[in-house]
C-alpha cells in the first residue's frame, strides 16, 4: 500500500525533530537530550530532580513505545523503519489509539508542572515551547520584512 506522501513529508518532519541530535537514527539518546531540552525550557536547572522526571518520561516514551518495536531487537530505529512503523500505525486504529494514550499520559507526565494532574494553559504553553523551540520562525517572518522595494 503506498503512503501518501504528504503523510510520509509529515513523519520524515517529526523523525527530523525526534533525533535530536541529528545522526539520522533515533535512539535513548535523543530522548535524553529532548528531556533536557524540555526541562531547560520550563526553567529546571540541569542535574535538578525535575529535570530528571522529564528526562524519564521522555525515555518511558522510548522504552515502552519504541523500542519493542525495532526490527531483530536493536537499540536504533532509523528514519525508513520510523516512516514503516508510522505509517502501519496510522493504518491500524486501535494501535494507533493505544499508542495516542501513552503519548497523552506522558504528556502530561512532562508538563504537569505542580503535579494536580491537569494541564493548566500555562503548562500546556511552556511545554509546547520547549517542546517545539522554532515554529516555523523563518516563514513567519518572511511576511513581516519591510517594504522596501514598494514602486
Ligand atoms: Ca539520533
Ligand atoms: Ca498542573
Amino acid at each position: 500500500m503506498a503512503i501518501p506522501d504528504l503523510l510520509t513529508a509529515k513523519i520524515s518532519h517529526g523523525f527530523d525533530h525526534l533525533d535530536a541530535d541529528g545522526d539520522g537514527q533515533l535512539t535513548e539518546h535523543d530522548h535524553v537530550l529532548m528531556g533536557q531540552r524540555a526541562a531547560a525550557s520550563l526553567g529546571h536547572a540541569p542535574g535538578s530532580p525535575a529535570e530528571q522526571r522529564i528526562i524519564e518520561a521522555y525515555l518511558r516514551i522510548w522504552r515502552d513505545l519504541h523500542l519493542p518495536h525495532i526490527p531483530g531487537g536493536g537499540a536504533a530505529i532509523s528514519k525508513e523503519q520510523f516512516l514503516t512503523s508510522t505509517s502501519t500505525l496510522a493504518a491500524d486504529p486501535a494501535a494507533a489509539r493505544a499508542t495516542v494514550g501513552a503519548l497523552a499520559e506522558a504528556f502530561l507526565a512532562l508538563a504537569d508542572i505542580n503535579h494536580d494532574g491537569q494541564l493548566s494553559p500555562t503548562e500546556f504553553l511552556a511545554f509546547q515551547r520547549g517542546h517545539f523551540p522554532r515554529p516555523d520562525r523563518g516563514r513567519g517572518q518572511r511576511g513581516f520584512r519591510p517594504s522596501r522595494h514598494r514602486r
